[in-house]
């Protein structure tokens, strides 16, 4: 597998076009049209299809950074494009009416991969909407029982984009560490290893 990908998901207006802007090193690739789905979100603009973005590394391997469409009638699409992903990143946007809901809609989306440790959660625009706090996001995901790292980001800013990934990096290298040395052979654990060399 020479192809490392990384999926960016989260609500309309959440930041993955943002995020996947602050690192790629090619012109990102998207998609965006007239937002005729005002129900979701007042944005102008929306994706209705892919982001795509690419960091290069060091050791002449390319990150794909994917962005899914944040509508709710793409929901059937999150986990597939998640199915190929060495990880996914859960953008949520705290000034949307209820962001613990989304929260567990994405969750739910990526259940799978939250039980292999691929799921890393930043939470958006938390200076100017404090409410629900980051202990509020880890007692939601707690009561789930499920674990994940949940931050606060700021995706305009690209050093907040690799500090999340950074800590999924961390997570699934840890994980798949593990599964290693528990003799399993884990290629989450080879690739991971291929993103980091850089
Ligand atoms: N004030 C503020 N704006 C943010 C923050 N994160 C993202 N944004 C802005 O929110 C918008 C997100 O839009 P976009 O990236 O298109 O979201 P997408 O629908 O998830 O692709 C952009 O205008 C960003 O500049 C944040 O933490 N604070
Ligand atoms: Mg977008």
């Amino acid at each position: 597998m020479s192809e490392i990908t990384l999926l960016f998901a989260g609500p309309m207006g959440a930041g993955k076009t943002t995020a996947i802007r602050a690192i790629s090193q090619i012109e990102p690739i998207n998609t965006e049209v007239a937002n005729t789905d005002f129900s979701e979100s007042g944005k102008a603009e929306t994706t209705v299809a892919l982001d795509y973005g690419e960091l290069s590394l060091d050791n002449g391997h390319t990150l794909r950074l994917y962005g899914s469409p944040g509508q709710r009638r793409f929901e059937f699409m999150w986990p597939l494009l998640a199915e190929g992903a060495l990880g996914v990143v859960v953008l949520l946007d705290n000034s949307r009416p209820d962001p613990l809901a989304d929260l567990r809609l994405f969750l739910d989306a990526f259940a799978r991969q939250i039980g292999a440790g691929r799921v890393v959660v930043a939470v958006g625009r938390l200076d100017s909407h404090p409410q629900p706090s980051l202990d509020d996001y880890a007692e939601a995901v707690a009561a789930r029982g499920e674990f994940l790292p949940v931050l606060a980001a700021d995706v305009r800013r690209r050093d907040d984009v690799t500090a999340l990934l950074d800590v999924l990096f961390d997570q699934i290298e840890a994980q798949a560490a593990a599964a290693d040395a528990a003799g399993d052979d884990d290629e989450w654990l080879q690739l991971v290893r291929r993103a980091r060399s850089q």
